[in-house]
């Protein structure tokens, strides 16, 4: 049954790429770049025992641009109703100039909620960054590496693996005042994201066919995709992820996907007690995680309905406040 509706995805993307793009008959090693990514998903999917965190990934899409234009105008309302208390929320805390790395490099995939959460993590302390999107078939991008998961982060030539250990150590160079972690709470909910929540958002974002096209809507206005490029992967891709999120909602014992966002995003909230923030009047890497991997979503369908059957809506406005815009360096 589920083998059924992944032939048939794939049959799909197959023919929606060959219909729509002359060169996507060709082998596989010479799919133009966004037909390989499609590939690759589909590819990873009917493989039995495939990496699970790579299609994650691909069923997690992130837009930050769009919500981060968009939670800048949120961010702007909010700030000018905002109280004397709030605003001493709004102040960052930024890093010592001299402690600030010249150079840092996140090679990442756009749809990845560990690329996501470092992104969060680089956006909140204003640390300009580069992206290099790495192709997730060829991985050619990160062909010098011995590591070869997304996110790395190089800074200033030095190499850094796996998100949390990325925060981290990143965390150690730019405030080597500040204690390691021994907040248990912190912790404890920093793993929850890993663990839990990101497990959540695919089956949410790809529900059924309108939000699934919606989903794709931002990836393919986000990607480096031609125009013919564009259509096909929106319609292949959405389709595509479509079966696949009903797969994972097997997978991971999920049921209605909306209630367990709901219920996630409630959890959460009980966790913050009445604090503006986990880490009380400033954000700790745990709202940095969860925001993370949220804010792609927060203006796609299920955000929105995350937002109105929820009470996280209060959190993430502020969150979206202190966290300010992208330092992301634009090429
Ligand atoms: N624990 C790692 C997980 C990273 C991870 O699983 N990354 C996925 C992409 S979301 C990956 O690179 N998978 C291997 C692949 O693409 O082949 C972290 O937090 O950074
Ligand atoms: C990252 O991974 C590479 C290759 O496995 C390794 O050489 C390097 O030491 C790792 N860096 C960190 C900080 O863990
Ligand atoms: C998908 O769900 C939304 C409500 O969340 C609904 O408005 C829309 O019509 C649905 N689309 C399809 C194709 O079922
Ligand atoms: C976009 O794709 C084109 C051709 O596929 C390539 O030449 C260009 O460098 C890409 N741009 C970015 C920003 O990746
Ligand atoms: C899946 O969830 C149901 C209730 O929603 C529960 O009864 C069942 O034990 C769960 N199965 C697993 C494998 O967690």
């Amino acid at each position: 049954m589920r083998r059924a509706s992944l032939n048939l995805a794939s049959s799909l993307l197959s023919r929606t790429l060959a219909a729509s793009s002359s060169r996507s008959a060709a082998a596989s090693s010479s799919f133009p770049a966004p037909n390989r990514f499609l590939h690759s998903a589909l590819y990873r999917t009917s493989t039995a025992g495939g990496s699970n965190n790579h299609r994650r990934c691909f069923s997690s899409l992130l837009r930050p641009y769009t919500a981060a234009s968009l939670g800048f105008a949120g961010a702007l309302i909010t700030s000018l109703a905002a109280t004397s208390v709030y605003q001493e929320a709004l102040a960052k805390e930024p890093p010592p100039a001299e402690a600030l790395p010249n150079d840092v490099v996140l090679y990442q995939y756009e749809a990845c909620p560990f690329c996501n959460k470092v992104k969060a993590y680089l956006d909140y302390y204003d640390i300009p960054y580069k992206v290099v999107e790495v192709n997730p078939l060829s991985k050619k991008e990160i062909k010098w590496s011995e590591y070869q998961k997304v996110p790395i982060l190089v800074v200033d030539g030095d190499q850094l693996n796996d998100s949390s250990a990325i925060i981290d150590k990143l965390g150690q160079k730019i405030m080597p005042k500040k204690k390691a972690n021994e907040n248990d709470e912190e912790t404890k909910w920093r793993q929850w994201v890993d663990n839990h929540l990101v497990h959540v958002l695919s089956p949410n974002i790809y529900r059924n066919a309108t939000e699934a096209l919606e989903s794709f809507d931002y990836i393919t206005s986000n990607g480096n995709f031609s125009y013919t490029e564009k259509f096909s992967v929106k319609y292949a891709g959405a389709a595509a992820m479509y079966f696949v999120s009903k797969k994972l909602k097997k997978k991971y014992n999920i049921t209605d996907e909306r209630a367990s966002l709901y219920e996630a995003a409630e959890t959460w909230v009980d966790a913050l007690n009445g604090r503006e923030f986990l880490g009380g009047s400033k954000p700790n890497l745990a709202d940095l995680s969860v925001f993370g991997v949220l804010r792609p979503i927060r203006y796609l369908r299920a955000g929105k309905d995350m937002v109105e059957h929820t009470r996280i809506g209060d959190w993430f406005t502020r969150m979206e406040s202190v966290v300010g815009e992208s330092s992301r360096i634009k090429p």
